[in-house]
């Protein structure tokens, strides 16, 4: 209710914003399904959620792939931000906004945050020498340890020539900030997860942290520096603004930018946690902002055991992926298959089987023999169940234990264990309905079948709401059969056992989760 909605403790969670030089892959797939099934369970507990993906659409990269193909970066950025947005639609994401690093609202926060950094007291932006080898033909420097060398002369891996070129950029005093982001990590033990990446992180800043180069001016594709002609931003000032202009930056004063920042959490892979909890922090506390809660580090994903790779001819099409299983199945998968925080790795045989079993064969069975006989043997209406026995009993309060386990779970984003615990008590609910054997209660004791279709309808009840964070469209589906009203579909209702109304007429049971073949090679 808007009542509700007004007073409910504000959550704000991202995604990075990705690279559109290309189409999306899986890897970004993933991480827009974690997040989005964050941003839903959040939703169910009743939290105001605010649940922001996007682009990122500045550099040298995007020049580079643009002129290869013939096309104005413009005309690249386009496209391929279209591409994640069908994506982020296909995979039926609640994001509640997309952002593109190209927007005008984008330029105005980046250039607002960098004035800030400019005017802070110890001046964090600073003019200097950037020094380092430079291929005039990709456009780009390369560390030292990248170059081949051959008769004197440095090469980049595209076997380009480099130079050492000295350009004169802007830096961020970047090292001013290392006992500052210690006290940090220290006061806030839950800023970075998994715990490793924290130790790692400390480690880093420990062994001292070195002023950014944070301008180019070989090239323009980016956002201008304020007040410097040539110069263009250079590009995590620029990319991790996003996550502020996505909630009104720079007006401080908006309601989205009071009510959602700082943001609860940011979901990012694990190859740029250095970027969000380091960098981050220190251009927030340069600006004068407060800091983000906590940013998580997702693992990698590989295919059929190995690295993703075009040579490889590896590469798994998301868009595919959903067209042939359908995007419950493939956020399934990767939300139980993958510890969150760990590597995964995908195969369409490990899909297959693991919703094959989980939804078809679990979930699924349990729905539709428990609601096709309470359709023929109850009139199609909700049983009135009569004294519950102990069986009944021990599964109401299985049900119970494995949704605070979820919940526990959900609220350090271990997300495969919150569905593990889900999954669990279905398996249990299911040997508790052959158990009980109601289609043998038929003849001999109908009050006691009563009972027992009652006592498993409200169990799919029960499961069903936590599962639609993970499977938001089928478990839709399986709530409507029950005929649970939309402000019933919540994480408090589904820990309120009996709740299903006895007498509440219900629709023709229909199957809601497919089995799945396995696709031919
Ligand atoms: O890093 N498995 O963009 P990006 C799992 N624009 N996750 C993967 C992955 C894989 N194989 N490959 C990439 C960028 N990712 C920057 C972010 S944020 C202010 C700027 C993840 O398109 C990766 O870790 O390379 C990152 O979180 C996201 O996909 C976008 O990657």
């Amino acid at each position: 209710s808007r009542r509700a909605s007004m007073t409910a403790k504000p959550f704000y969670v991202t995604t990075a914003i990705s690279y559109p030089n290309g189409a999306p892959h899986i890897g970004h797939a993933y991480e827009m399904i974690a997040t989005d099934a964050i941003a839903r369970w959040k939703r169910l507990e009743g939290r105001d959620v605010y649940f922001l993906t996007g682009t990122d659409e500045h550099g040298i990269k995007m020049v580079q792939t643009a002129a290869k193909e013939g096309i104005p970066v413009r005309e690249l950025a386009d496209r391929n931000a279209g591409e994640f947005k069908r994506l982020a639609a296909d995979l039926n994401l609640s994001n509640d906004d997309f952002i593109r690093t190209t927007e005008q609202r984008h330029y105005e926060s980046v250039q607002a945050i960098w004035k800030k950094m400019a005017a802070s007291h110890n001046g964090d932006i600073f003019q200097s020498t950037y020094k380092g080898w430079y291929s005039v033909r990709d456009e780009a420097y390369f560390d030292e340890d990248e170059l081949t060398e051959k008769d004197g002369k440095k090469y980049a891996p595209s076997g380009a020539e480099v130079e050492w070129v000295e350009e004169p950029t802007f830096f961020f005093r970047l090292s001013a900030y290392q006992q500052k982001l210690l006290d940090l990590y220290e006061a806030n033990p839950d800023f970075i997860a998994p715990k490793e990446r924290r130790n790692e992180i400390i480690s880093f800043v420990k062994s001292g942290l070195q002023d950014l180069s944070v301008s180019r001016t070989t090239f323009d594709w980016g956002v201008p520096v304020p007040d410097a002609p040539g110069h263009v931003m250079y590009v995590w000032v620029d990319a991790l603004t996003n996550y502020i202009t996505g909630v009104g930056y720079p007006d401080e004063q908006s309601e989205l930018f009071r009510k959602f920042w700082p943001a609860d959490l940011h979901v990012i892979g694990k190859d740029i946690i250095r970027f969000h909890t380091v960098y981050w922090p220190a251009f927030l506390m340069s600006a004068g902002l407060p800091v983000q809660h906590r940013v998580f580090a997702h693992g990698f994903l590989t295919v059929d055991g190995q690295k993703m790779s075009k040579s490889l001819g590896n590469v798994i099409d998301p868009f595919e992926l959903v067209e042939t299983f359908g995007a419950d199945a493939v956020r399934y998968f990767f939300l139980r298959e993958v510890s969150f925080g760990n590597d995964g790795d995908y195969s369409h045989e490990k899909l297959v089987n693991r919703v094959n079993a989980d939804l078809a064969n679990n979930l699924g069975n349990l729905a539709q023999r428990s609601l096709s006989m309470i359709n023929k043997n109850c009139e199609a209406k909700v049983p009135e169940p009569g004294p519950l026995a102990d069986a009944d009993n021990a599964i109401i309060a299985e049900v119970s234990e494995a949704i605070a386990a979820a919940q526990k779970a959900m609220d350090q984003q271990l997300i495969h264990e919150a569905t593990g615990a889900i999954i669990g008590a279905l398996s249990s609910a299911n040997n508790y309905f052959a158990g009980q054997e109601p289609w043998a209660l038929k003849k001999t004791d109908p009050a006691r079948m009563a009972t027992v279709l009652y006592v498993t309808a409200d169990t799919v009840r029960r499961l069903a709401i936590p599962m639609l964070a993970f499977v938001p469209a089928s478990a839709a589906r399986l709530l409507d059969q029950l005929v649970v009203p939309q402000d019933e579909r919540t994480l408090a209702a589904a820990q309120l056992a009996n709740a299903l109304v006895p007498g509440t007429e219900l629709p023709a049971p229909q199957g809601v989760f497919a089995r799945l073949e396995k696709p031919a090679e």
